[in-house]
């Protein structure tokens, strides 16, 4: 969309003067306001958001789609945490488990080699400590040295971190010593204090989720930020959120991509919450593009919402659809999601991205194009 078309839009669709303001801004390139976040969230329809987002899509990543080839490894679903929105953890799930060092390294193994990313991330074990996980990756970087390993949300790094004695900025120097390259973005959930603590009021604070993101960043540890939305959050949360992530940012340049994560509401004790709807999931993911001025991508993390929905929401600011990820991960066939083998071959997310009208573009995890190094 060419800025005179959108002003041509403002002028006579009969939107109004403070989302015709807000528009204007963005087609600048001017920094949108907390308040004008959560007047979009609020007042501005679909089709305007979606128009919004693609600007800023477009300014940062042209017509490319970015993919990876990856895989997941959750080592337990054993937690000390009872966050009242998981269904993964051994309090909900119907099985409980902890595989070995040799059972992750036999996953490790059993991958192909065009694969070049590795997440891993689970429960917080109560008997497992930072030496555990930095042996892990030890022997894991010793099997395949060029995989890139995104391990350990901010929320199991703090209890490792903790239990150790380490302050942060030492536990995660160890950690990248060991062979940690970033770190995902789980365990962010909702930063309002009020909504965490109902929801998530064992697990680590805002405050130490964000300090450890910022001094990962510090020494030179990129890192995911996601938001868990669409449960008991009010719009003014969600944009809290955002705009604490902005600033970190602002200081950092260290997060990759902001992902945001849809409530499923299947066996959790968050059940009796509907879920929100597909027209504020792609609300969701437009105003993120549009908040999120020094975010670089934006990811739809398709176990989460669907294949179809992501494939979507590459009209509405989206510029990655993560991974081929193969079908280790429980964390949101367990909460209801619509994938219950999360799959995706490297043709068929070349499909959906091209259908989609973008130009398919395979990664790494620092989003340099795979192969071009
Ligand atoms: O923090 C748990 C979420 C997150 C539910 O960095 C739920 O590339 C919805 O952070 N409904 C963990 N969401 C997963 C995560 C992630 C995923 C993919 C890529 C990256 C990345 C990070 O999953 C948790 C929580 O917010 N979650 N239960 C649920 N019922
Ligand atoms: Fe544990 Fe994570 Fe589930 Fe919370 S969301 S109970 S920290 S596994």
């Amino acid at each position: 969309m060419n800025k005179q078309l959108l002003n041509t839009i403002l002028d006579h669709t009969g939107i109004s003067d403070v989302l015709s303001g807000i528009a204007r801004k963005v087609a600048h390139g001017e920094r949108i306001s907390p308040d004008d976040g959560i007047m979009l969230l609020a007042q501005a329809e679909l089709g305007f958001l979606g128009m919004l987002a693609d600007l800023v899509r477009i300014r940062k990543n042209g017509n490319n789609a970015f993919y990876i080839r990856n895989f997941h490894i959750e080592p337990t679903n054993i937690c000390v945490n009872k966050c009242k929105f998981c269904s993964y953890s051994h309090h909900f799930s119907p099985s409980k488990w902890e595989l070995s060092v040799d059972e992750i390294i036999q996953k490790v193994l059993s991958q192909d080699e065009n694969v070049t990313e590795l997440h891993i991330t689970g429960a917080v074990h109560p008997d497992r400590d930072i030496y555990y996980y930095g042996e892990l990756l030890k022997k894991i970087k010793t099997i395949r040295p060029r995989l890139h390993v995104k391990a350990y949300s901010a929320v199991e790094l703090d209890y490792m971190i903790s239990k150790s004695g380490m302050g942060i900025h030492d536990g995660l120097d160890y950690l990248k010593s060991c062979g940690l390259d970033s770190i995902p973005g789980g365990g962010a959930e909702i930063f309002d204090e009020t909504v965490r603590k109902k929801i998530c009021g064992m697990k680590s604070t805002s405050q130490t989720w964000l300090e450890i993101h910022e001094t990962a960043h510090q020494l030179g540890i990129p890192s995911n930020a996601t938001m868990l939305y669409g449960h008991m959050e009010t719009f003014t949360h969600r944009i809290d959120h955002l705009e604490r992530l902005r600033q970190v940012q602002d200081r950092t340049g260290g997060f990759n991509a902001f992902i945001p994560l849809k409530f499923r509401n299947s066996n959790n004790e968050m059940s009796g919450i509907p879920e929100v709807s597909v027209i504020e999931d792609m609300k969701m993911y437009a105003v993120s593009r549009i908040y999120l001025d020094n975010f670089t991508h934006l990811k739809a993390y398709w176990p989460a919402v669907g294949r179809k929905l992501a494939q979507i929401s590459l009209s509405f600011g989206v510029d990655d659809l993560d991974g081929t990820i193969n079908d280790s991960t429980r964390i949101y066939s367990l909460a209801g999601a619509e994938d219950q083998n999360p799959v995706v071959t490297v043709s068929q997310m070349i499909s959906m991205i091209t259908e989609a009208g973008r130009t398919p573009v395979e990664r790494d995890s620092l989003y340099q194009e795979a192969g071009v190094l």
